[in-house]
């Protein structure tokens, strides 16, 4: 690969490069911190976007830039502070009047991307009841500060949580039976079909016009936040999935990856299960911030949404499985068919919890 301080030279930067070393443990992107010389020029963030998922960069691009302008331009109206430490800021290549904030490397086909550095900022790797708070407040004020956003984002994976997109899929996967492992799992495809219609209730919400899609984050995990040595929340970051999609997208994905005592893949499935109290402390947090745009509609199918997440992996890793495990990377044979019992066992315990769920959201709601 070519020297990457050659790729630093081509934005904007401010200072000179000391240094340019791997940061982080990300799957999809190559991450690396770009140390400078000078005290007084900030360090950066230099990225290289996976374009074989992403296969749009520059609409992605667009997506994020719109989204986090918008994000500064109410900050600024607020009158906040440190702004540079709320939203992230890219930086556009080098040139009189460059505007572009991506580079494209025809020699290696390759795109980068760089962003300034948050000094003292931090990522959580745990999820407790403080922290599942935390990201509640953190991906609905990222929800709200977007409501009002004109630009028209696209969607950068089309019908990425589009569950009926999801089932037609599983049901092609089913009939090419590519991988021959079809017969042995009939029973797990009839009880997931089961399940279909009711699950699909988002898309006919949309049909009906009842439902809107929102600009959501759509990978809510718990460390695509930052926060401060304090551990007060700074910003959201991993914007590339940021695109038009159902509030159910962000409420539900942080569920099913945060409130599950289990592993996604777990083997042991008496140790998945629901955990309410993650579930009360993610809510109330979420609540708090989104709770004032989001539609009695919204607020009322939260409990559905928490479901339709892991219901959507059973659907997508089952699809993959019979494929040939050909999307999720997989450990070995049977990992998907793994995380497809996993997620199957966790659907069943959100799908009991909904009446306490029903219970927790009518009591923050009326507190508000
Ligand atoms: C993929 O790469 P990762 O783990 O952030 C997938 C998500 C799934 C998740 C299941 C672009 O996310 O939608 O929920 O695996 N991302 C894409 O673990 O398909
Ligand atoms: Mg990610």
């Amino acid at each position: 690969m070519k020297d990457l301080k050659n790729i630093v030279a081509q934005f904007a930067t401010q200072g000179t490069v000391a240094e340019v070393k791997p940061l982080g443990s990300g799957l999809i992107n190559d991450t690396y911190i770009v140390r400078t010389n000078e005290t007084d020029a900030p360090d950066y963030v230099m990225q290289r976007v996976n374009h074989h998922i992403f296969t749009n960069v520059e609409g992605l691009q667009n997506n994020i830039e719109a989204v986090t302008a918008h994000i500064r331009a109410k900050l600024e109206a607020e009158g906040a502070d440190d702004i540079d430490r709320k939203v992230l800021h890219f930086v556009p290549l080098a040139g009189e009047g460059e505007q572009k904030t991506y580079y494209y490397d025809a020699e290696e086909d390759s795109y980068w991307r760089l962003m300034t550095y948050i000094p003292d900022s931090y990522t959580l790797e745990r999820v407790t009841p403080e922290s599942a708070r935390s990201a509640g407040v953190a991906f609905g004020r990222f929800q709200s500060m977007l409501v009002d956003i004109k630009e028209e984002l696209i969607e950068v994976i089309p019908d990425f949580h589009n569950i009926e997109f999801r089932l037609r899929q599983l049901r092609e996967a089913v009939a090419n039976d590519a991988a021959g492992r079809v017969e042995g799992v009939r029973d797990l495809i009839a009880e997931t079909e089961s399940f279909a219609e009711e699950m699909s209730l988002s898309e006919r919400l949309y049909r009906e016009g009842v439902l809107p899609k929102r600009i959501c984050h759509c990978d809510t995990k718990v460390n695509n936040m930052l926060v401060d040595d304090k551990g007060e929340i700074l910003c959201v970051i991993d914007l590339d999935t940021v695109m038009p999609s159902f509030i159910f997208s962000d409420f539900g994905d942080f569920l099913r990856t945060a409130a599950n005592n289990g592993d996604e893949d777990d083997r042991d499935l008496d140790r998945v299960s629901f955990n309410m109290e993650i579930f009360t402390a993610f809510t109330e947090g979420y609540l708090a911030s989104a709770g004032s745009f989001l539609t009695p509609v919204e607020i009322e199918n939260l409990p559905y949404a928490a479901m339709l997440f892991p219901y959507m992996q059973v659907v997508r890793f089952l699809a993959d499985y019979l494929n040939g495990d050909t999307y999720f990377k997989t450990q070995y044979p049977e990992h998907n068919l793994v995380r497809t019992l996993a997620q199957m066992k966790l659907f069943k315990s959100v799908k009991e919890h909904v009446p306490a769920m029903r219970e927790v959201i009518a009591r923050l709601t009326a507190a508000q």
